[in-house]
């Protein structure tokens, strides 16, 4: 079963010259066929997003622009990660409870999903998803 140990940063390869940084995200760098991609922007920096796990999809989030926290628990412990940099990414396995906050002004975050979306796939209950954890 995963816990949060499975969750961790990845670095992006990137190719640096006098015209800028080319990040590349390729078959090697994530652990999953990408099925879905989206981005998150024009977030208030108060907004709370997340607040949920998914029984089987996986994810690869990355702060395009600015930064944001992401809290991961697997209903024993937690830990908290700061999203600040375009090359470096987090990738969320399937079961954790994830929750995004503190956005900068300007914070993207851009998502590669392991599969389309699919709202039975998400666990929004806290009670639900330790419940599940403790079994
Ligand atoms: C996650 C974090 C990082 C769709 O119609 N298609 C989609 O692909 C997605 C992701 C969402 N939606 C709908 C479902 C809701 O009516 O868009 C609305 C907002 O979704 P949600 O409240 O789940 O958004 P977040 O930002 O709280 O969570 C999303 C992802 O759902 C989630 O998997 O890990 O971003």
């Amino acid at each position: 079963m995963n816990t949060i140990d499975n969750v961790n940063l990845i670095e992006i390869p990137k190719v640096h010259d006098e015209r800028g940084i080319l990040a590349v995200i390729e078959k090697e760098v994530i652990p999953f066929d990408i099925k879905r991609v989206y981005y998150l922007y024009d977030i208030p920096s108060d907004a709370y997003r997340g607040g949920h796990a998914h029984k089987g999809l996986r994810q690869f989030l990355i702060p395009l622009s600015g930064s944001f926290d992401v809290i991961v628990k697997d209903g024993n412990d937690e830990k908290k990660i700061m999203l600040n940099k375009p090359n470096k990414g987090l990738l969320i396995v399937s079961g954790i409870w994830r929750e995004l906050e503190n956005f900068s002004s300007g914070a993207v975050c851009l998502v590669l999903a392991s599969d389309v979306y699919d709202e039975t796939d998400y666990i929004r209950d806290y009670e639900e998803f330790r419940l599940l954890k403790s079994r």
